[in-house]
């Protein structure tokens, strides 16, 4: 039996409910595909744009974005453009923003990894090399959805990879500049941002035009076109993830505040209408005084109708019998927060198979993360956690195998070859490979 609050919406569901597999099941489904429209307006636009450059990107920005401009001139900023963005911000603002770019930073650099190599006994020499993107590309939401905390998430780890050159685009509807996000790009080193937006960014990104340098992948978040577009280019350059709205899954053993559980169930459903903000504990009496917190805060907030649809969309407040059903639903969601405001999380951590980022203990509210912990906030959403990671250093740089062999290697490897190789009835492997065997 689900029963639902008159105030808020969120669902309340039990473990113990015949209906309970179904119901979470139908919370959890999340459709983010486009439809044939969409995909053959993109097709249109990215078509357009690999035609004709310039011409075709300045012409879709001026009816997209509602601009009038002549040339991509008038949509591209420089490194000196960012650089007073960030001079020109306020103090509390350029302090917090370095801060948390500082943190990031110094996260991410634990993440580079090492080329490695060994060497075998008769002086073969086997390893990998690690080397950055040339060129990456970072999408940026306009309007609403432009946060500048998302464009240091973005190109911060492309900066400690060693990217050659970072690239950022961000459409300006009614040609609005987001000084923050100017800023936030000087930070993490972004060296040129061109203010287009939508599919014609993605096109542009992906095939070049004679303003805009083609870029070996590109990453970040963008609506259903930019969604449809990245994965339209995919395969000519790489991409990232396609994420979906945002999610938290609240585990809590009935010691924290509920009103801090609720501001934190909150943060994540503010995002937007989609997001999915969950609460899962075996203490009922603690889930009532959570659901009585949501109540009392929910007219509080500044987006509380974007919240409340969300929580009622797509919320729920689960009891479960003990911890270990709890351990057994995080596995099954795989979201992307997962908060552990229980006694001894590091207790809980072994048994977390999947989940994006993991906040461990009653003090770390998500909101840190999403901002200045230091780990990326871009993560797996939907799901799909279960198979792949936060992003990082790793999704710009590549790495390239590295084979030295030695004479001798060359001969003992090349008897092994030659066999398999006529084994494939591929004989000038064979020979190539037997040229090399000393005798
Ligand atoms: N929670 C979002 C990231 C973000 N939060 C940006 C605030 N600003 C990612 O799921
Ligand atoms: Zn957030």
């Amino acid at each position: 039996m689900t029963e639902t609050n008159a105030s808020s919406g969120i669902s309340r569901l039990a473990t113990a409910d015949a209906d309970f597999s179904a119901r979470l099941d139908h919370l959890l489904a999340w459709e983010g595909v486009s439809d044939g429209e969409v995909q053959a307006r993109v097709a249109e636009i990215l078509s357009a744009v690999k035609e004709r450059g310039d011409a075709a990107l300045v012409e879709a920005s001026n009816r997209f974005d509602r601009l009038a401009v002549a040339d991509m001139v008038e949509l591209t900023l420089d490194a000196p453009r960012l650089r007073r963005a960030y001079e020109g911000l306020p103090d509390d603002q350029r302090e917090a923003l370095a801060q948390a770019a500082e943190r990031i930073r110094l996260y991410h650099e634990h993440q580079k990894p090492e080329s490695w190599h060994y060497t075998e006994e008769n002086g073969t020499v086997l390893g990998q090399q690690v080397m950055p993107l040339d060129r990456a590309g970072i999408y940026v939401p306009g309007g609403k959805a432009a946060y500048p905390s998302s464009v240091l998430m973005n190109a911060i780890p492309a900066h400690v990879a060693g990217v050659r050159e970072i690239i950022m685009v961000v459409p300006t509807p009614d040609g609005v500049l987001n000084e923050l996000v100017l800023a936030a790009a000087h930070l993490a080193g972004v060296d040129r941002v061109f203010t287009v937006g939508g599919a014609q960014a993605i096109a542009a990104l992906a095939f070049g035009t004679e303003t805009v340098p083609r870029v070996d992948k590109i990453v970040g978040p963008g609506n259903i076109y930019v969604a449809t577009a990245k994965r339209a280019v995919f395969g000519q350059v790489g991409i990232d993830m396609i994420a979906g709205p945002s999610e938290i899954l609240v585990i809590s053993d009935g010691g924290t505040d509920p009103e801090w559980l609720a501001m934190d169930l909150f943060s994540q459903a503010e995002h937007d209408e989609d997001a999915q903000a969950i609460l899962v504990s075996w203490d009922g009496e603690h889930l009532d005084a959570v659901e009585a917190a949501i109540d009392r805060l929910l007219p509080t907030l500044d987006r509380h109708a974007i919240v409340r649809e969300s929580l009622s969309r797509r919320g729920a407040l689960i009891r479960c019998r003990d911890r270990a059903e709890a351990v057994a639903l995080i596995n099954r969601i795989a979201p992307e927060h997962l908060e552990l405001s229980v006694a001894n999380p590091e207790g809980w951590l072994p048994e977390v198979r999947h989940a994006g980022a993991i906040f461990m203990g009653r003090y770390t509210a998500e909101a840190l993360g999403d901002y200045c912990a230091g780990p990326n906030h871009v993560l797996p959403t939907s799901g799909t956690a279960r198979f792949s990671s936060p992003l990082g250093v790793y999704d710009f740089q590549k790495r390239s195998s590295i084979i030295h062999c030695s004479a001798e290697g060359a001969s003992t490897l090349g008897r092994v070859a030659s066999v398999l190789a006529r084994g494939e009835s591929l004989t000038a492997h064979a020979r190539s490979a037997e040229y090399r065997i000393k005798t």
